[in-house]
């Protein structure tokens, strides 16, 4: 196996044995092979479109498998040979479509393999993983695409959920894919290719988060509990609002409790599930702190997409975990999604549940969140009163992701560190490495402001370009924010790439930097956008004040 796309990677590398995420040689390979295949169906349904023939079946497909490959969404072998099989199926329904137009495309490798068993996929695996790019500054410029696309696709599936589709997300996905596949395209014209994904990516936050605003209520200020009740729970995680608001509904009037955790904690925010008063609060940490908090949950959990870790042996959860949507894992239970229309079925978790204790609790009292831009906006005439009397000199955007590495402990002592006249921006799980800390507020306006998951990220950029717009400012460059970014999966990936495209420079990017990033297009970055990696907390804090 090879496999790099995340800040875990071995040894800053590459993963060649086994995962440090836990991920298999096997479950690798057919996960390579399912991208493969993506690409094949690509040039299929970007040669339909020419026919202005939209394939909403390959759409989906083809975005539910990127979101299926990427890092701890899922690592149940059997999901992914039963999802290639699929693909074949499709292939065949989209050459015959396309052979009643009289099109055929030549019959390459890419478009013509079949495998029948799963050892067949296995091999076929081998020469069509991310090292078949020999020339390393290409396979680098590929991947970042493909990782990016992974990353959008994960927030197409989000809205997609809601009933927010856009047919040209599809096709740029599609063509990218198809555009990682050609040999003729030189560096510049993947860099160029990198930068439209950037672009496309802003497009799908946006989407997502008008899917979500416009099902649920723009988030508000929220005191979020962190203690428990007494009754059962259901813990839920992930990134899915659709599934959450089927959860809380379906577990109305059950006696069972329903707590987020890791980056589900924003659900809190909506004015839609505050209604609900079976729903608690937050339970526990980030992700990677599942394999404690699941212990002492004592309860049922749903994933509902990434961060999985692959449970201890001793772990004693396991029996009582399900996964619903692109995650899975060998011994969860999996929830498939309920027929077109139709809510997914949790009464079977909600039973299962009833049979639990309620959770031990492992911390009290509240975080407070819920500042994404509507909220925001609502308070601009106070932050920039703030900025202008200097009671706010800095804000430091600290969005992104959380993960197990020592190293991440910067980040805590950097929220710490940072002087008292600043504000941290943030959004997605890397909140947990300074979320609970007394880092108190100024004249009323807390010192971290969470905007919510790693998507809503899209709201740290309006922010911005609503204060550009306040104080007049030529350039989003030119206003008191500094980035310090943290990221482990591809999701954080996409977040990057759209701020790039938005003109947002001299991103620090931590706890390393990405493995797949080759020293040349590293380089591109830093010239370009002067894309740092973090340095030791002392010395950043200097750089960035000054
Ligand atoms: Fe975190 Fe995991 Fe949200 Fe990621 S829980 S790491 S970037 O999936 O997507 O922030
Ligand atoms: Fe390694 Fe990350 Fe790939 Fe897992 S996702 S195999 S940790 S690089």
């Amino acid at each position: 196996m090879f496999c790099y796309q995340c800040q875990e990677a071995s040894h800053g590398l590459g993963c060649e044995v086994k995962g440090v995420c836990g991920k298999t040689p096997e479950v690798s390979a057919l996960q390579d092979l399912l991208i493969y295949q993506l690409k094949g169906l690509s040039h299929y349904t970007t040669a339909l479109r020419v026919l202005k023939i939209e394939n909403t079946e390959a759409n989906k497909f083809i975005t539910d498998s990127l979101f299926m490959t990427i890092t701890n969404a899922n690592f149940d072998y059997s999901r992914f040979v039963a999802r290639i099989r699929e693909g074949f199926l499709l292939r065949t329904q989209l050459k015959a479509t396309l052979l009643q137009h009289n099109v055929e495309l030549p019959l390459t490798e890419l478009l013509s393999w079949s495998a029948i068993t799963s050892v067949e996929m296995e091999e076929i695996a081998q020469y069509n993983g991310v090292l078949a790019t020999e020339n390393e500054d290409i396979r680098s410029l590929r991947e970042l695409v493909i990782y990016g696309l992974k990353g959008m696709a994960a927030y197409v599936e989000h809205a997609s959920n809601l009933g927010y589709a856009d047919n040209e997300t599809d096709a740029f996905i599609q063509r990218a894919l198809v555009a990682t596949t050609d040999d003729n395209l030189s560096g510049e014209e993947l860099t160029a290719l990198v930068l439209e994904t950037g672009k496309m990516g802003v497009q799908v936050m946006a989407l997502l988060d008008k899917a979500n605003t416009t099902s649920y209520g723009n988030p508000e200020i929220t005191k979020v509990n962190l203690g428990v009740r007494s009754n059962p729970g259901i813990l839920i995680s992930g990134h899915d609002l659709k599934d959450m608001e089927e959860l809380l509904r379906q577990t109305e009037g059950t006696g069972v409790d329903v707590y987020t955790h890791s980056e589900m904690l924003p659900a809190n925010y909506y004015p839609a599930f505050k209604k609900y008063t079976h729903f608690v609060g937050n339970y526990g940490g980030a992700w990677w702190s599942q394999v404690t908090d699941f212990e002492t949950f004592n309860g049922v959990v749903l994933f509902t997409t990434n961060c999985i870790v692959p449970p201890r042996k001793s772990a004693t959860y396991v029996d009582r975990v399900y996964t619903t949507g692109s995650s899975g894992f060998p011994g969860f239970k999996h929830i498939a999604g309920g027929e077109e229309g139709k809510p997914k079925d949790f009464s079977a978790l909600i039973k299962h549940a009833l049979s639990f204790a309620s959770p031990t609790e492992i911390e009290t009292g509240e975080i407070i969140g819920g500042f994404a831009h509507a909220q925001v906006f609502a308070l601009a005439d106070k932050i920039v009163d703030a900025v202008k009397s200097g009671a706010i000199r800095k804000f430091f955007v600290m969005a992104g992701c959380d993960g197990r590495m020592k190293g991440r402990s910067y980040y805590t002592d950097f929220a710490t560190k940072l002087p008292k006249d600043t504000v941290i921006l943030t959004a997605g799980c890397a909140k947990y490495r300074y979320n609970k800390l007394p880092l108190g507020d100024i004249g009323g306006i807390p010192r971290v402001l969470d905007a919510g998951q790693c998507n809503d990220s899209y709201s740290l950029v309006m922010i911005a370009l609503k204060l550009k717009e306040v104080f007049e400012l030529n350039d989003i460059n030119e206003l008191p924010i500094a980035y310090n970014i943290a990221w482990y999966e591809q999701k954080a990936v996409i977040v990057l790439l759209a701020l790039l495209y938005l003109g947002v420079k001299n991103i620090h990017l931590g706890p390393t930097l990405p493995a797949f990033l080759s020293p040349n297009v590293a380089k591109v970055l830093v010239d370009n956008f002067g894309i740092a990696p973090i340095g030791s907390v002392d010395e950043d804090m200097k750089l960035f004040l000054n």
